[in-house]
């Protein structure tokens, strides 16, 4: 490759070069965005000696990145600096709690804080003098306890963190509760304050309130009868969430459902994103959550390449109005980037069609559009939508399976004669009474290269089409395609490596390969600009 890059982003935050995986310790500080984020900077593979990358912006779109800031140095992290987070006291100085890998290469949790917190940049970090300040558990396998969140207050004061962490010789997965009236000396709570017997160990958990009442964030130590609580883990490669009741006093956290381990578990994202973290942008009052994308290809390519992992957008999250799930939406800085722009407004789009939408650089682009299928109800045909099972739904992820209603939506990073694609679509499905939606990314036609993981993903959407139009915004960059539907209800990331359609090369399309017409009520599509990410490299 060399200077031959197809698959560097130029939207999404990534690593100058080498290697990078979680997100860690996110924070908005005097002015300046920080990401830290898991990083070997000798090369681009995961590394026997992980540190955190750091990097700074004052707009969540152009970053400079800056030296790593935590580094393994004592005892306790040795053998690496694994993931963890940030919490703001209350005077207002940052603190890290992360995960060492420590002289004997056992999990132990590690406290840092800044050396002068007058520095906007924050760039040099100090170890506690007590660290570690907690060990794995004796029912706790000392290779299975780690990730600290960001902690939070009490009605009492005192301050209360969780750890992911597994069952010695068991599929249980936790969060490990602890409690500290000082931060540094921490006491762990008898019960943890969620498990599962099914999951397996609970990497990067999270754990927030959310505003009962509209999309504004709330700050992590709020409890009161407008929030209600959030708490993800990571596990068989998604980020998994229930949503619950919190009380400081019972340090009870009763949650709704229950993560199952299967294809009904709650997801931020049904794609590829994993080990998100969210913080509280008190610039904004948002919450706002990263997630890692991991790469598709094999690490020989890898190595050509010079560099793997990419972020995904940060992305505000907060609760539906429903109450049940959590909204997505990419920050509105990202919007800053658009730059030409193309629109179409009501066209049918006839079964069969596929209609290219030029005047774009495809490679590097956001899309929003939205189909009105709202004629549906007095359709005769509407009775021959299947009832799906989840095996027909499966099936259904993948854009050759042609239906009545769908598959309609878009073909991204397309070639031109269409051998290469990312199928990025809906279709309409029976459900019950209703009717609901299936939005799916199909990979398979990604790319022509071999050695590449295509996978088809997909979801149901609670939309119902007879009321409500159908939305997609994809974020589309060089190798990885963010697509958000029905508004931010669920969210697909497919990360493809496509042999031809790169660059000027690439193309995108809407099609409509179901039996029926759709009719596009609006499409509207931007270039996006380049950000300046890390291209600074110290
Ligand atoms: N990655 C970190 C761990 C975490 C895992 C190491 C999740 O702390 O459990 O880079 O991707």
């Amino acid at each position: 490759y060399g200077n031959f890059q197809p698959y560097r982003t130029s939207f999404h935050f990534q690593a100058h070069k080498n290697w990078l995986n979680d997100p860690n310790g996110p924070l908005y500080y005097k002015g300046f965005y920080h990401l830290f984020y898991q990083h070997n900077p000798l090369a681009p593979y995961f590394g026997d000696i992980m540190v955190w990358g750091h990097s700074v912006s004052q707009d969540l779109v152009n970053w400079i990145q800056l030296e790593p800031a935590i580094y393994p140095s004592d005892p306790s992290d040795i053998n690496s600096c694994w993931s963890g987070s940030a919490t703001i006291l209350p005077d207002g100085k940052p603190v890290m709690l992360y995960t060492g890998s420590d002289t004997n290469k056992h999990q132990v949790t590690v406290l840092a804080e800044p050396k002068d917190a007058s520095d906007p940049l924050l760039r040099e970090w100090v170890k506690a003098k007590g660290n570690p300040v907690m060990v794995p558990p004796s029912n706790v396998p000392v290779d299975g306890f780690r990730d600290p969140t960001t902690a939070w207050q009490g009605q009492d004061g005192r301050w209360r963190v969780i750890v992911g962490a597994e069952e010695k010789d068991s599929e249980k997965g936790m969060a490990i509760l602890y409690h500290s009236d000082d931060f540094y000396q921490w006491i762990k709570y008898p019960v943890p304050l969620l498990e599962s017997q099914i999951t397996g160990m609970w990497e990067c958990p999270d754990f927030f309130p959310v505003s009962v009442t509209g999309r504004e964030g709330v700050d992590t130590s709020v409890n009161n009868s407008s929030v209600r609580h959030v708490l993800k883990a990571s596990y068989g490669g998604s980020d998994c969430y229930v949503i619950g009741s919190y009380s400081s006093e019972t340090e009870i956290f009763s949650a709704d459902s229950e993560f199952t381990n299967t294809a009904d578990d709650l997801k931020y994202d049904y794609g590829t994103l994993y080990a998100s973290k969210a913080f509280f942008d008190s610039a904004k009052n948002r919450r706002i959550s990263w997630g890692w994308i991991m790469e598709k290809d094999s690490s020989e390519d890898d190595i050509v390449k010079g560099w793997a992992g990419i972020m995904g957008l940060p992305r505000e999250i907060w609760l539906g109005r429903s109450g049940k799930k959590l909204m997505q939406w990419p920050v509105e800085e990202i919007n800053n980037l658009r730059a030409r722009n193309v629109s179409l407004y009501n066209k049918k789009l006839e079964s069969g069609s596929v209609l290219e939408i030029s005047g774009i650089t495809a490679s590097q682009a956001d899309i929003e559009v939205a189909f009105d299928l709202r004629g549906l109800e007095n359709d005769p045909e509407i009775s021959d939508l299947e009832e799906v099972d989840q095996a027909a739904l499966l099936a259904g992820y993948s854009a050759s399976v042609r239906g009545i209603y769908g598959p309609f939506g878009l073909l991204a990073l397309a070639s031109n004669d269409l051998a290469e694609h990312t199928a990025i679509f809906f279709r309409v499905i029976r459900r019950g009474n209703g009717y609901s939606v299936v939005m799916s990314s199909d990979e398979s036609k990604s790319s022509l290269r071999d050695n590449i993981e295509k996978a088809t993903y997909g979801t149901v959407l609670d939309i119902d089409p007879r009321h409500e139009k159908i939305s997609l915004r994809c974020l589309i960059d060089h190798s990885v395609i963010e697509s958000f539907g029905g508004e931010g209800r669920s969210v697909i990331t497919s990360r493809v490596y496509p042999k031809i359609a790169i660059g000027e090369e690439s193309r995108l399309y809407v099609f409509n390969h179901g039996t029926k017409g759709v009719t596009i009520s609006s499409l509207e599509a931007w270039s996006m600009r380049k950000a300046q990410i890390n291209s600074n490299a110290t």
